[in-house]
């Protein structure tokens, strides 16, 4: 008897939604990785960046965006270029709202993505911080707004992300597989931890400083099977603020620096010897060489 081949579904999902939304939270849990980093800061993710969901029948290349937001920086434009570039030939569009904090301008998403045709799927993220009938209030306000397919889920708990899988999953046309099984991202090794520090700062650091900082890797060296040393530099604005994230005595750097060495050795399954340096370099935001020699593709 001859065997019935089995369809093979996939295609590229733009996940959008203004900043701490929960995007990149969501991205992960639904890889079960953590590729891209999570902060309770806004403005977290900077750049694009992929993550691949293999199963048996489908393949989902998922793009995390940074929040839409008003640019005020270079910096703030080439975050915002890099959302529209993830927006050219995806397969599906993902938007992501808090549904604690659901604002009319959420719901102008819905009218900006009628022209665009391709599925558009809501994400209502956080529930596990809304109570049932807010839930159902933030849905029915959805749905007028002109969204067909609703679901409510929890980056957190992971309640409600099975389903929104199989929503993506039925919108995507038959198609190859993209990328190896194996391969979860595209982000190299090198940025990955660039960006595991960045994550520490960002939870560490007080209000002014965080986003006037960028993280380089100068070197990444296996020294053996069991070791890996890393060089790193953090930058940041001013030299007010180069103190306080060396901290009292280095207290500071050092609580990042441990934080990081932690999940860099989760991610690289070695042992790490992680050196942290802090340099000041005025005004990187809006410098487009600085910009470039870090690692931003302007
Ligand atoms: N309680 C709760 N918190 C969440 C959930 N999802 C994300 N968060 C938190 O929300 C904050 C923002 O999460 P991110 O994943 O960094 O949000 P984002 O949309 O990627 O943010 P940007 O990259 O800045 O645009 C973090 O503190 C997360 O821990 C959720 O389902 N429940
Ligand atoms: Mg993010």
């Amino acid at each position: 008897m001859k065997q019935q081949e089995q369809k093979h579904y996939s295609g590229f999902v733009t996940i959008i939604g203004r900043p701490n939304v929960g995007k990149s939270s969501l991205m992960n849990r639904m890889i079960g990785e953590k590729i891209a980093i999570v902060s309770s800061r806004p403005q977290t993710t900077r750049s694009r960046i992929m993550g691949v969901l293999s199963q048996a029948d489908y393949q989902i290349v998922f793009l995390d965006t940074p929040g839409i937001h008003d640019p005020r920086t270079r910096l703030g434009e080439y975050m915002m270029h890099s959302v529209r570039d993830a927006m050219d030939g995806m397969d599906a569009v993902l938007v992501i709202f808090d549904v604690t904090h659901l604002t009319d301008n959420d719901l102008t998403i819905a009218t900006d993505m009628k022209g665009k045709k391709v599925p558009v799927i809501l994400a209502l993220n956080k529930i596990d911080l809304a109570s049932p009938e807010e839930i159902l209030a933030a849905t029915a306000k959805a749905a007028d707004a002109g969204f067909d397919e609703i679901i409510p889920v929890s980056a957190k708990t992971g309640s409600g992300v099975d389903e929104l899988i199989q929503c993506i999953r039925k919108q995507l046309p038959e198609g190859p597989r993209y990328f190896p099984d194996d391969m979860i991202t595209d982000q190299p090794e090198r940025i990955l931890c660039a960006e595991i520090i960045r994550e520490k700062a960002l939870r560490h650091l007080r209000d002014e400083v965080p986003h006037g900082i960028d993280v380089e890797i100068m070197k990444i060296e296996q020294l053996s099977d069991r070791l890996t040393e890393i060089n790193a530099t953090v930058y940041c604005e001013r030299s007010a603020h180069k103190g306080i994230i060396i901290g009292k005595n280095g207290a500071m750097l050092q609580t990042i620096g441990t934080e990081a060495r932690g999940d860099i050795e989760k991610l690289l399954d070695t042992h790490v010897n992680l050196k942290l340096w802090v340099k000041v370099r005025p005004d990187w935001r809006n410098n487009v060489s600085d910009l470039k020699n870090l690692g931003y593709d302007i």
